[in-house]
């Protein structure tokens, strides 16, 4: 099948806030440096509101300022390398795979810089939902598809820029370091990157696979007390599983009580380090301001929606309140995700744990009302 145009399905979403499309579509060889992926496992599945990284059900709805369609999303998957384009020297074909959304060209100013995990080399075009040439690889009944987070692992085949994408261990099962594309690897890097966390307390709001991440991971690296916050008792079971000390549900507090004056109090003075998991602005202030005066650092994780904004006081910073994000756990895909596959070989980093449910890609569009009672962190599908 090298160089030559490659029949497949794929879940096309054809415009915002529509449901996807198992489509036949037709997807070109790789130009050079680009990498064809038979995609073998994606996170799913969209219309129900978990067991997926819910970016692409932000970008599907509308909400994403960035979103453009029609478009092929999905960008926490696995597969197999098909083929290979002109000048790729990091991965071959057979090679198992997972793409990445924060791609690593080992050149660009970011990348050089030492102080983060963002890479510029494709991010203009991967934005725009095209390959670095200003094309696509997708078409569908005669109209170009666009790309999505430089992944598009809806699709039995995909087409990634060669510094979006890392080889791994053969050994590891595909079908479940697929989910190191996002939820896992953002977590754990958020958690590891940051010096102090041994010995420390922590507070995780949100426990869906990003909030179980950052518990498990703070645990791995020795955290003393570890706080979980969800408005779903049904999560606390699994906080408690993935190493949490404490649950506490905001919704279950007396009258007029705010969750970071609880935490405040709970904690003689409020947390060492707190996460927001949520994507919630009002979750990410009540996070910042259950934070220890003099020291405490909140990291943002989750994805806002268009247009929300986030505020607090700022006599919060003033007092010694840090407030900061990463993307992608501030992981730098090529260079680190071999040696997360291994720590997952080895038993210290935790996946099979995450995976509730599993599905064949003619159902990534149905609905699946089973994942609607909080017992579904992430459904791996088949493709
Ligand atoms: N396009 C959105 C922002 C989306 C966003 O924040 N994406 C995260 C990854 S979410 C993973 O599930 C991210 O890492 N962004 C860094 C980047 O370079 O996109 C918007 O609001 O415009
Ligand atoms: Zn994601």
């Amino acid at each position: 099948t090298a160089g030559q145009v490659i029949k497949c399905k794929a879940a096309v979403c054809w415009a915002a806030g529509e449901e996807l499309q198992i489509e036949d579509i037709e997807v070109e060889p790789p130009k050079a440096n680009e990498v064809r992926i038979r995609i073998l496992h994606t996170d799913g599945l969209l219309n129900i509101i978990q067991g997926i990284c819910h970016t692409d059900e932000y970008t599907r709805s509308g909400k994403d300022p960035e979103g453009l369609f029609p478009v092929i999303l999905g960008h926490e998957g696995g597969g197999v390398v098909e083929s290979i384009g002109d000048g790729v020297t990091s991965v071959a074909v057979g090679d198992h795979v997972i793409p990445l959304y924060t791609a690593e060209c080992r050149e660009c100013k970011f990348c050089k810089s030492g102080k983060t995990n963002l890479c510029g080399k494709v991010r203009t075009t991967q934005g725009a939902g095209l390959m670095t040439d200003s094309t696509s690889r997708f078409t569908c009944k005669g109209q170009k598809i666009h790309h999505f987070m430089g992944t598009s692992t809806f699709s039995e085949y995909t087409v990634v820029a060669d510094v979006s994408v890392v080889a791994v261990d053969k050994q590891a099962r595909l079908d479940r370091v697929c989910l190191l594309g996002c939820g896992i690897t953002t977590a754990w890097g958020s958690v590891v990157k940051q010096p102090g966390i041994k010995g420390s307390t922590v507070a995780v709001f949100g426990v869906g696979a990003i909030g179980l991440g950052v518990i498990t991971t703070s645990q791995l690296v020795g955290a003393t007390r570890i706080i979980a916050i969800d408005t779903n008792d049904g999560k606390e079971s699994w906080a408690t599983k993935f190493g949490a000390t404490d649950f506490v549900n905001p919704t279950k507090l007396p009258e007029g009580k705010r969750i970071q004056d609880h935490l405040v109090e709970i904690t003689d003075g409020g947390l060492d380090y707190t996460f927001d998991c949520t994507g919630n602005v009002q979750v990410m202030r009540a996070a910042l301001e259950a934070c220890h005066k003099g020291w405490g650092i909140s990291t943002v994780i989750g994805v806002a929606a268009a247009g929300q904004e986030i505020s607090t006081r700022p006599f919060q910073l003033v007092t010694g309140r840090t407030w900061r994000g990463s993307a992608f756990g501030g992981v730098k895909g090529r260079t680190e995700i071999p040696g997360l596959v291994e720590d997952y070989l080895n038993g210290k980093v935790k996946i099979d744990e995450y995976v509730t449910h599993k599905r064949p890609f003619a159902e990534i569009n149905k609905g699946f009302h089973d994942m609607h009672a909080g017992d579904c962190i992430r459904c791996v599908v088949d493709m």
